[in-house]
């Protein structure tokens, strides 16, 4: 079927091999979940990964496939499955988030479960969607273009998968408990990786070091994937452009760039062209900072010395590699750096790729995003308060049994269909710094309801509480439009002419910028119950976090559809946060 293609298979060592190897497209996968031994720093520790590896497998499969995956719990945690960036129509039931699509799968216990592609094509991941566990639990899934048809772009001559993703020495339930327990950001991590590996500016780490062997005068297709749980940050390449030409699972139009901005939950699909002297390169990334300007206090979680994760891109041939590979320079990171970047991405928006913005908006929604406070109930935390976070005021309490079950089943008292479509208090949002009081949010577990291919605008408007952040928005069930970002509070006289709705990208994940605003459309044909979070951990664990329920049309054809037999029962009480 695909014997043509050629690709670079990325084993756990690091090591790449160049066989022109044809990856195997299975549609029944086995994933079994445990705990298995890895080594970084020179440290090692049992941690759950899928089938033992770290990163776990990568899926392949083409556009429009129906993946069918067993997930089995070998392990002594609750786990669920999550198909990033899958939309999974009218199929909520193998979403895998736990608590708002289905119960946890217990140790023992199995879930065969469905990955429905529909119009994706590109690069997309999965992970694991309960507590911390996809720190360790995560894998690439590359979606090829129907045997019939080609890329958007000359055919590369290898694919090769780059995932980011964090280390801590720890245990990430240790990290988690602690977390929870000190109301603070948590601990710092202690390396950031590429393929699993730090690279060799870390200890322990040169043996085991990313190397891509690339041959001079070709075309390499990057997908890249961030698995991280925490920072956006820049990836470069030095001596090297990059053009990106997908973006989530959709493709963009091309765009030249000498750095890759990335953010937790995002993909970005991107060709490298070997044209350079052949010599050794680094590839790196690190975290995007707030820039030498900005005094405000950082959280022990932001170091300035954490090392970038490299690395190396090694052309063949006969030539003497210098004595260390070049070093790429990185951009000063400042509040717009994340703006510009995502503004430039575009959606092809031509005949065959075509793009369908809704314009005729029936639920106009301002959803703002904050960082709040709760006292701590007597020493029970590092300081007089916690941090909690909220989408207009409401920080989600995770139910204690499933929303989909709750609302399939007609259960009462799970939740309310009344997440509010505004704040209810406006204030000089990324200016003004609320009082303590204020700055409390209330607690509930409150949806909001569509209807059927009700047309929906999200503005996402960011607040300076907390000293103010990004925040990586994804939604479940569905991508977005993305139609602009911008510094300050939205302003509809003005930033309203600004919105692009001629080739706006289509993201699954959006980043709302510090000291800013996003706004996004999505026609709301896919029903369901569908989880919407920052992919920040800590944020989503304190409460950024909500559920649309999107009802079913009349037609047959725009129904859910029924569970499948062995959904994992939902007759137990989840362990989320308290406070
Ligand atoms: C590389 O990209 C930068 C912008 O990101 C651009 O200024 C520069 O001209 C590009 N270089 C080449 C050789 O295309
Ligand atoms: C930092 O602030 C100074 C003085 O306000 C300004 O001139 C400079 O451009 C700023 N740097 C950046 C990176 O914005
Ligand atoms: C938008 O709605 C108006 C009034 O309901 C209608 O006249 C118009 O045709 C609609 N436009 C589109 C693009 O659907
Ligand atoms: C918000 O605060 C800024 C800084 O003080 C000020 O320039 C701006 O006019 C304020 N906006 C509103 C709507 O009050
Ligand atoms: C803040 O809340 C506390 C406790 O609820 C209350 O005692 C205090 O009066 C409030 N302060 C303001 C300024 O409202
Ligand atoms: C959020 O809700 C709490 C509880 O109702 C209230 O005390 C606080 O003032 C609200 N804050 C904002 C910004 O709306
Ligand atoms: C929903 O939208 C689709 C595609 O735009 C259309 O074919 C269908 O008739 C619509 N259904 C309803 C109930 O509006
Ligand atoms: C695991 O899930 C089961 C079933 O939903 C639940 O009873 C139990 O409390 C969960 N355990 C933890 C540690 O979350
Ligand atoms: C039933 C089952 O597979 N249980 C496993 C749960 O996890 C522990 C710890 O990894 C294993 O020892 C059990 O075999
Ligand atoms: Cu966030």
């Amino acid at each position: 079927m695909i014997s043509a293609m050629k690709f670079i298979l990325l084993f756990l060592s690091g090591i790449v091999l160049h066989l022109g190897i044809t990856p195997v497209q299975a549609l029944l996968h086995r994933f079994e979940v445990r705990r298995s031994l890895h080594t970084r720093l020179c440290t090692t520790k049992s941690m759950l990964t899928v089938n033992g590896q770290f990163p776990g497998p990568t899926i392949y499969a083409r556009r429009g496939d129906l993946v069918t995956v067993d997930i089995v719990n070998l392990s002594d945690r609750n786990i669920t499955i999550h198909w990033h960036g899958v939309k999974m129509p009218r199929y909520p039931w193998s979403d895998g988030t736990n608590l708002v699509t289905m119960c946890p799968i217990t140790p023992g216990n199995k879930f065969r479960q469905r990955m429905i592609l529909s119009d994706e094509e590109g690069t997309l991941f999965w992970h694991a969607h309960s507590d911390w566990s996809r720190a360790t639990v995560y894998g690439a899934i590359i979606i090829l273009p129907p045997t019939t048809e080609s890329y958007p772009f000359p055919k590369p001559h290898a694919q090769i998968p780059i995932l980011l993703g964090l280390w801590w020495n720890d245990d990430i339930d240790e990290v988690y408990q602690n977390f929870i327990a000190e109301g603070r950001d948590p601990a710092a991590v202690d390396a950031f990786l590429m393929n699993g590996q730090p690279g060799d500016l870390y200890p322990c780490s040169t043996q085991d070091t990313f190397r891509l062997k690339v041959e001079t005068g070709k075309t390499y297709h990057i997908r890249m994937v961030s698995a991280l749980m925490h920072f956006i940050v820049f990836f470069k390449i030095a001596g090297h452009n990059v053009t990106v030409v997908g973006a989530d699972g959709s493709y963009t139009k091309p765009l030249n760039t000498d750095y890759i901005l990335i953010g937790p939950g995002q993909t970005i699909d991107f060709l490298l062209e070997t044209n350079q002297p052949p010599s050794h390169y680094y590839m790196a990334y690190k975290i995007y900072t707030r820039g030498s300007n900005d005094t405000t206090p950082r959280s022990p979680l932001f170091r300035s010395d954490y090392v970038p994760s490299t690395g190396i891109l090694e052309y063949v041939g006969n030539y003497t590699p210098p004595p260390s590979p070049l070093f790429p320079p990185f951009p000063e990171a400042w509040p717009s750096t994340t703006i510009y970047f995502s503004n430039k991405l575009r959606s092809l928006a031509n005949d065959k790729h075509p793009i369908d913005v809704p314009i005729n908006i029936t639920e106009k929604l301002f959803f703002v995003l904050s960082i709040n406070l709760w006292p701590c109930r007597a020493n029970s935390c590092l300081e007089s308060d916690r941090f909690l976070a909220s989408i207009n005021n409401v920080s989600m309490i995770m139910p204690e049994t499933s929303v989909l079950e709750a609302y399939y089943k007609g259960i009462k008292g799970v939740f309310t269909p009344n997440f509010p479509d505004h704040p209810e208090r406006v204030f000089n949002f990324t200016y003004v710094s609320l009082g303590q009081n204020a700055s409390h949010p209330r607690f509930a577990t409150a949806v909001y309801m569509l209807d059927y291919n009700a047309t929906v605008e999200i503005v996402f408007q960011n607040t300076i509480l907390g000293n103010g952040l990004d925040h990586p928005i994804h939604i479940h069930g569905y991508s977005f439009y993305h139609l602009g970002s911008g510094l300050g509070n939205f302003d509809e006289a003005r930033d309203r002419l600004n919105l692009n709705l001629v080739d706006p990208p289509f993201m699954d994940t959006v980043i709302v910028p510090r000291f800013g605003w996003t706004v996004v459309r999505f026609k709301a044909s896919n029903p369901g119950v569908w989880y919407m979070h920052c992919h920040y951990d800590r944020h989503q664990s304190w409460g950024m976090k909500m559920v649309f329920i999107v009802k079913d049309g009349d037609r047959p054809e725009e129904k859910m559809l029924p569970p499948p037999q062995d959904m994992p029962r939902c007759d137990t009480p989840p362990l989320d946060y308290y406070y």
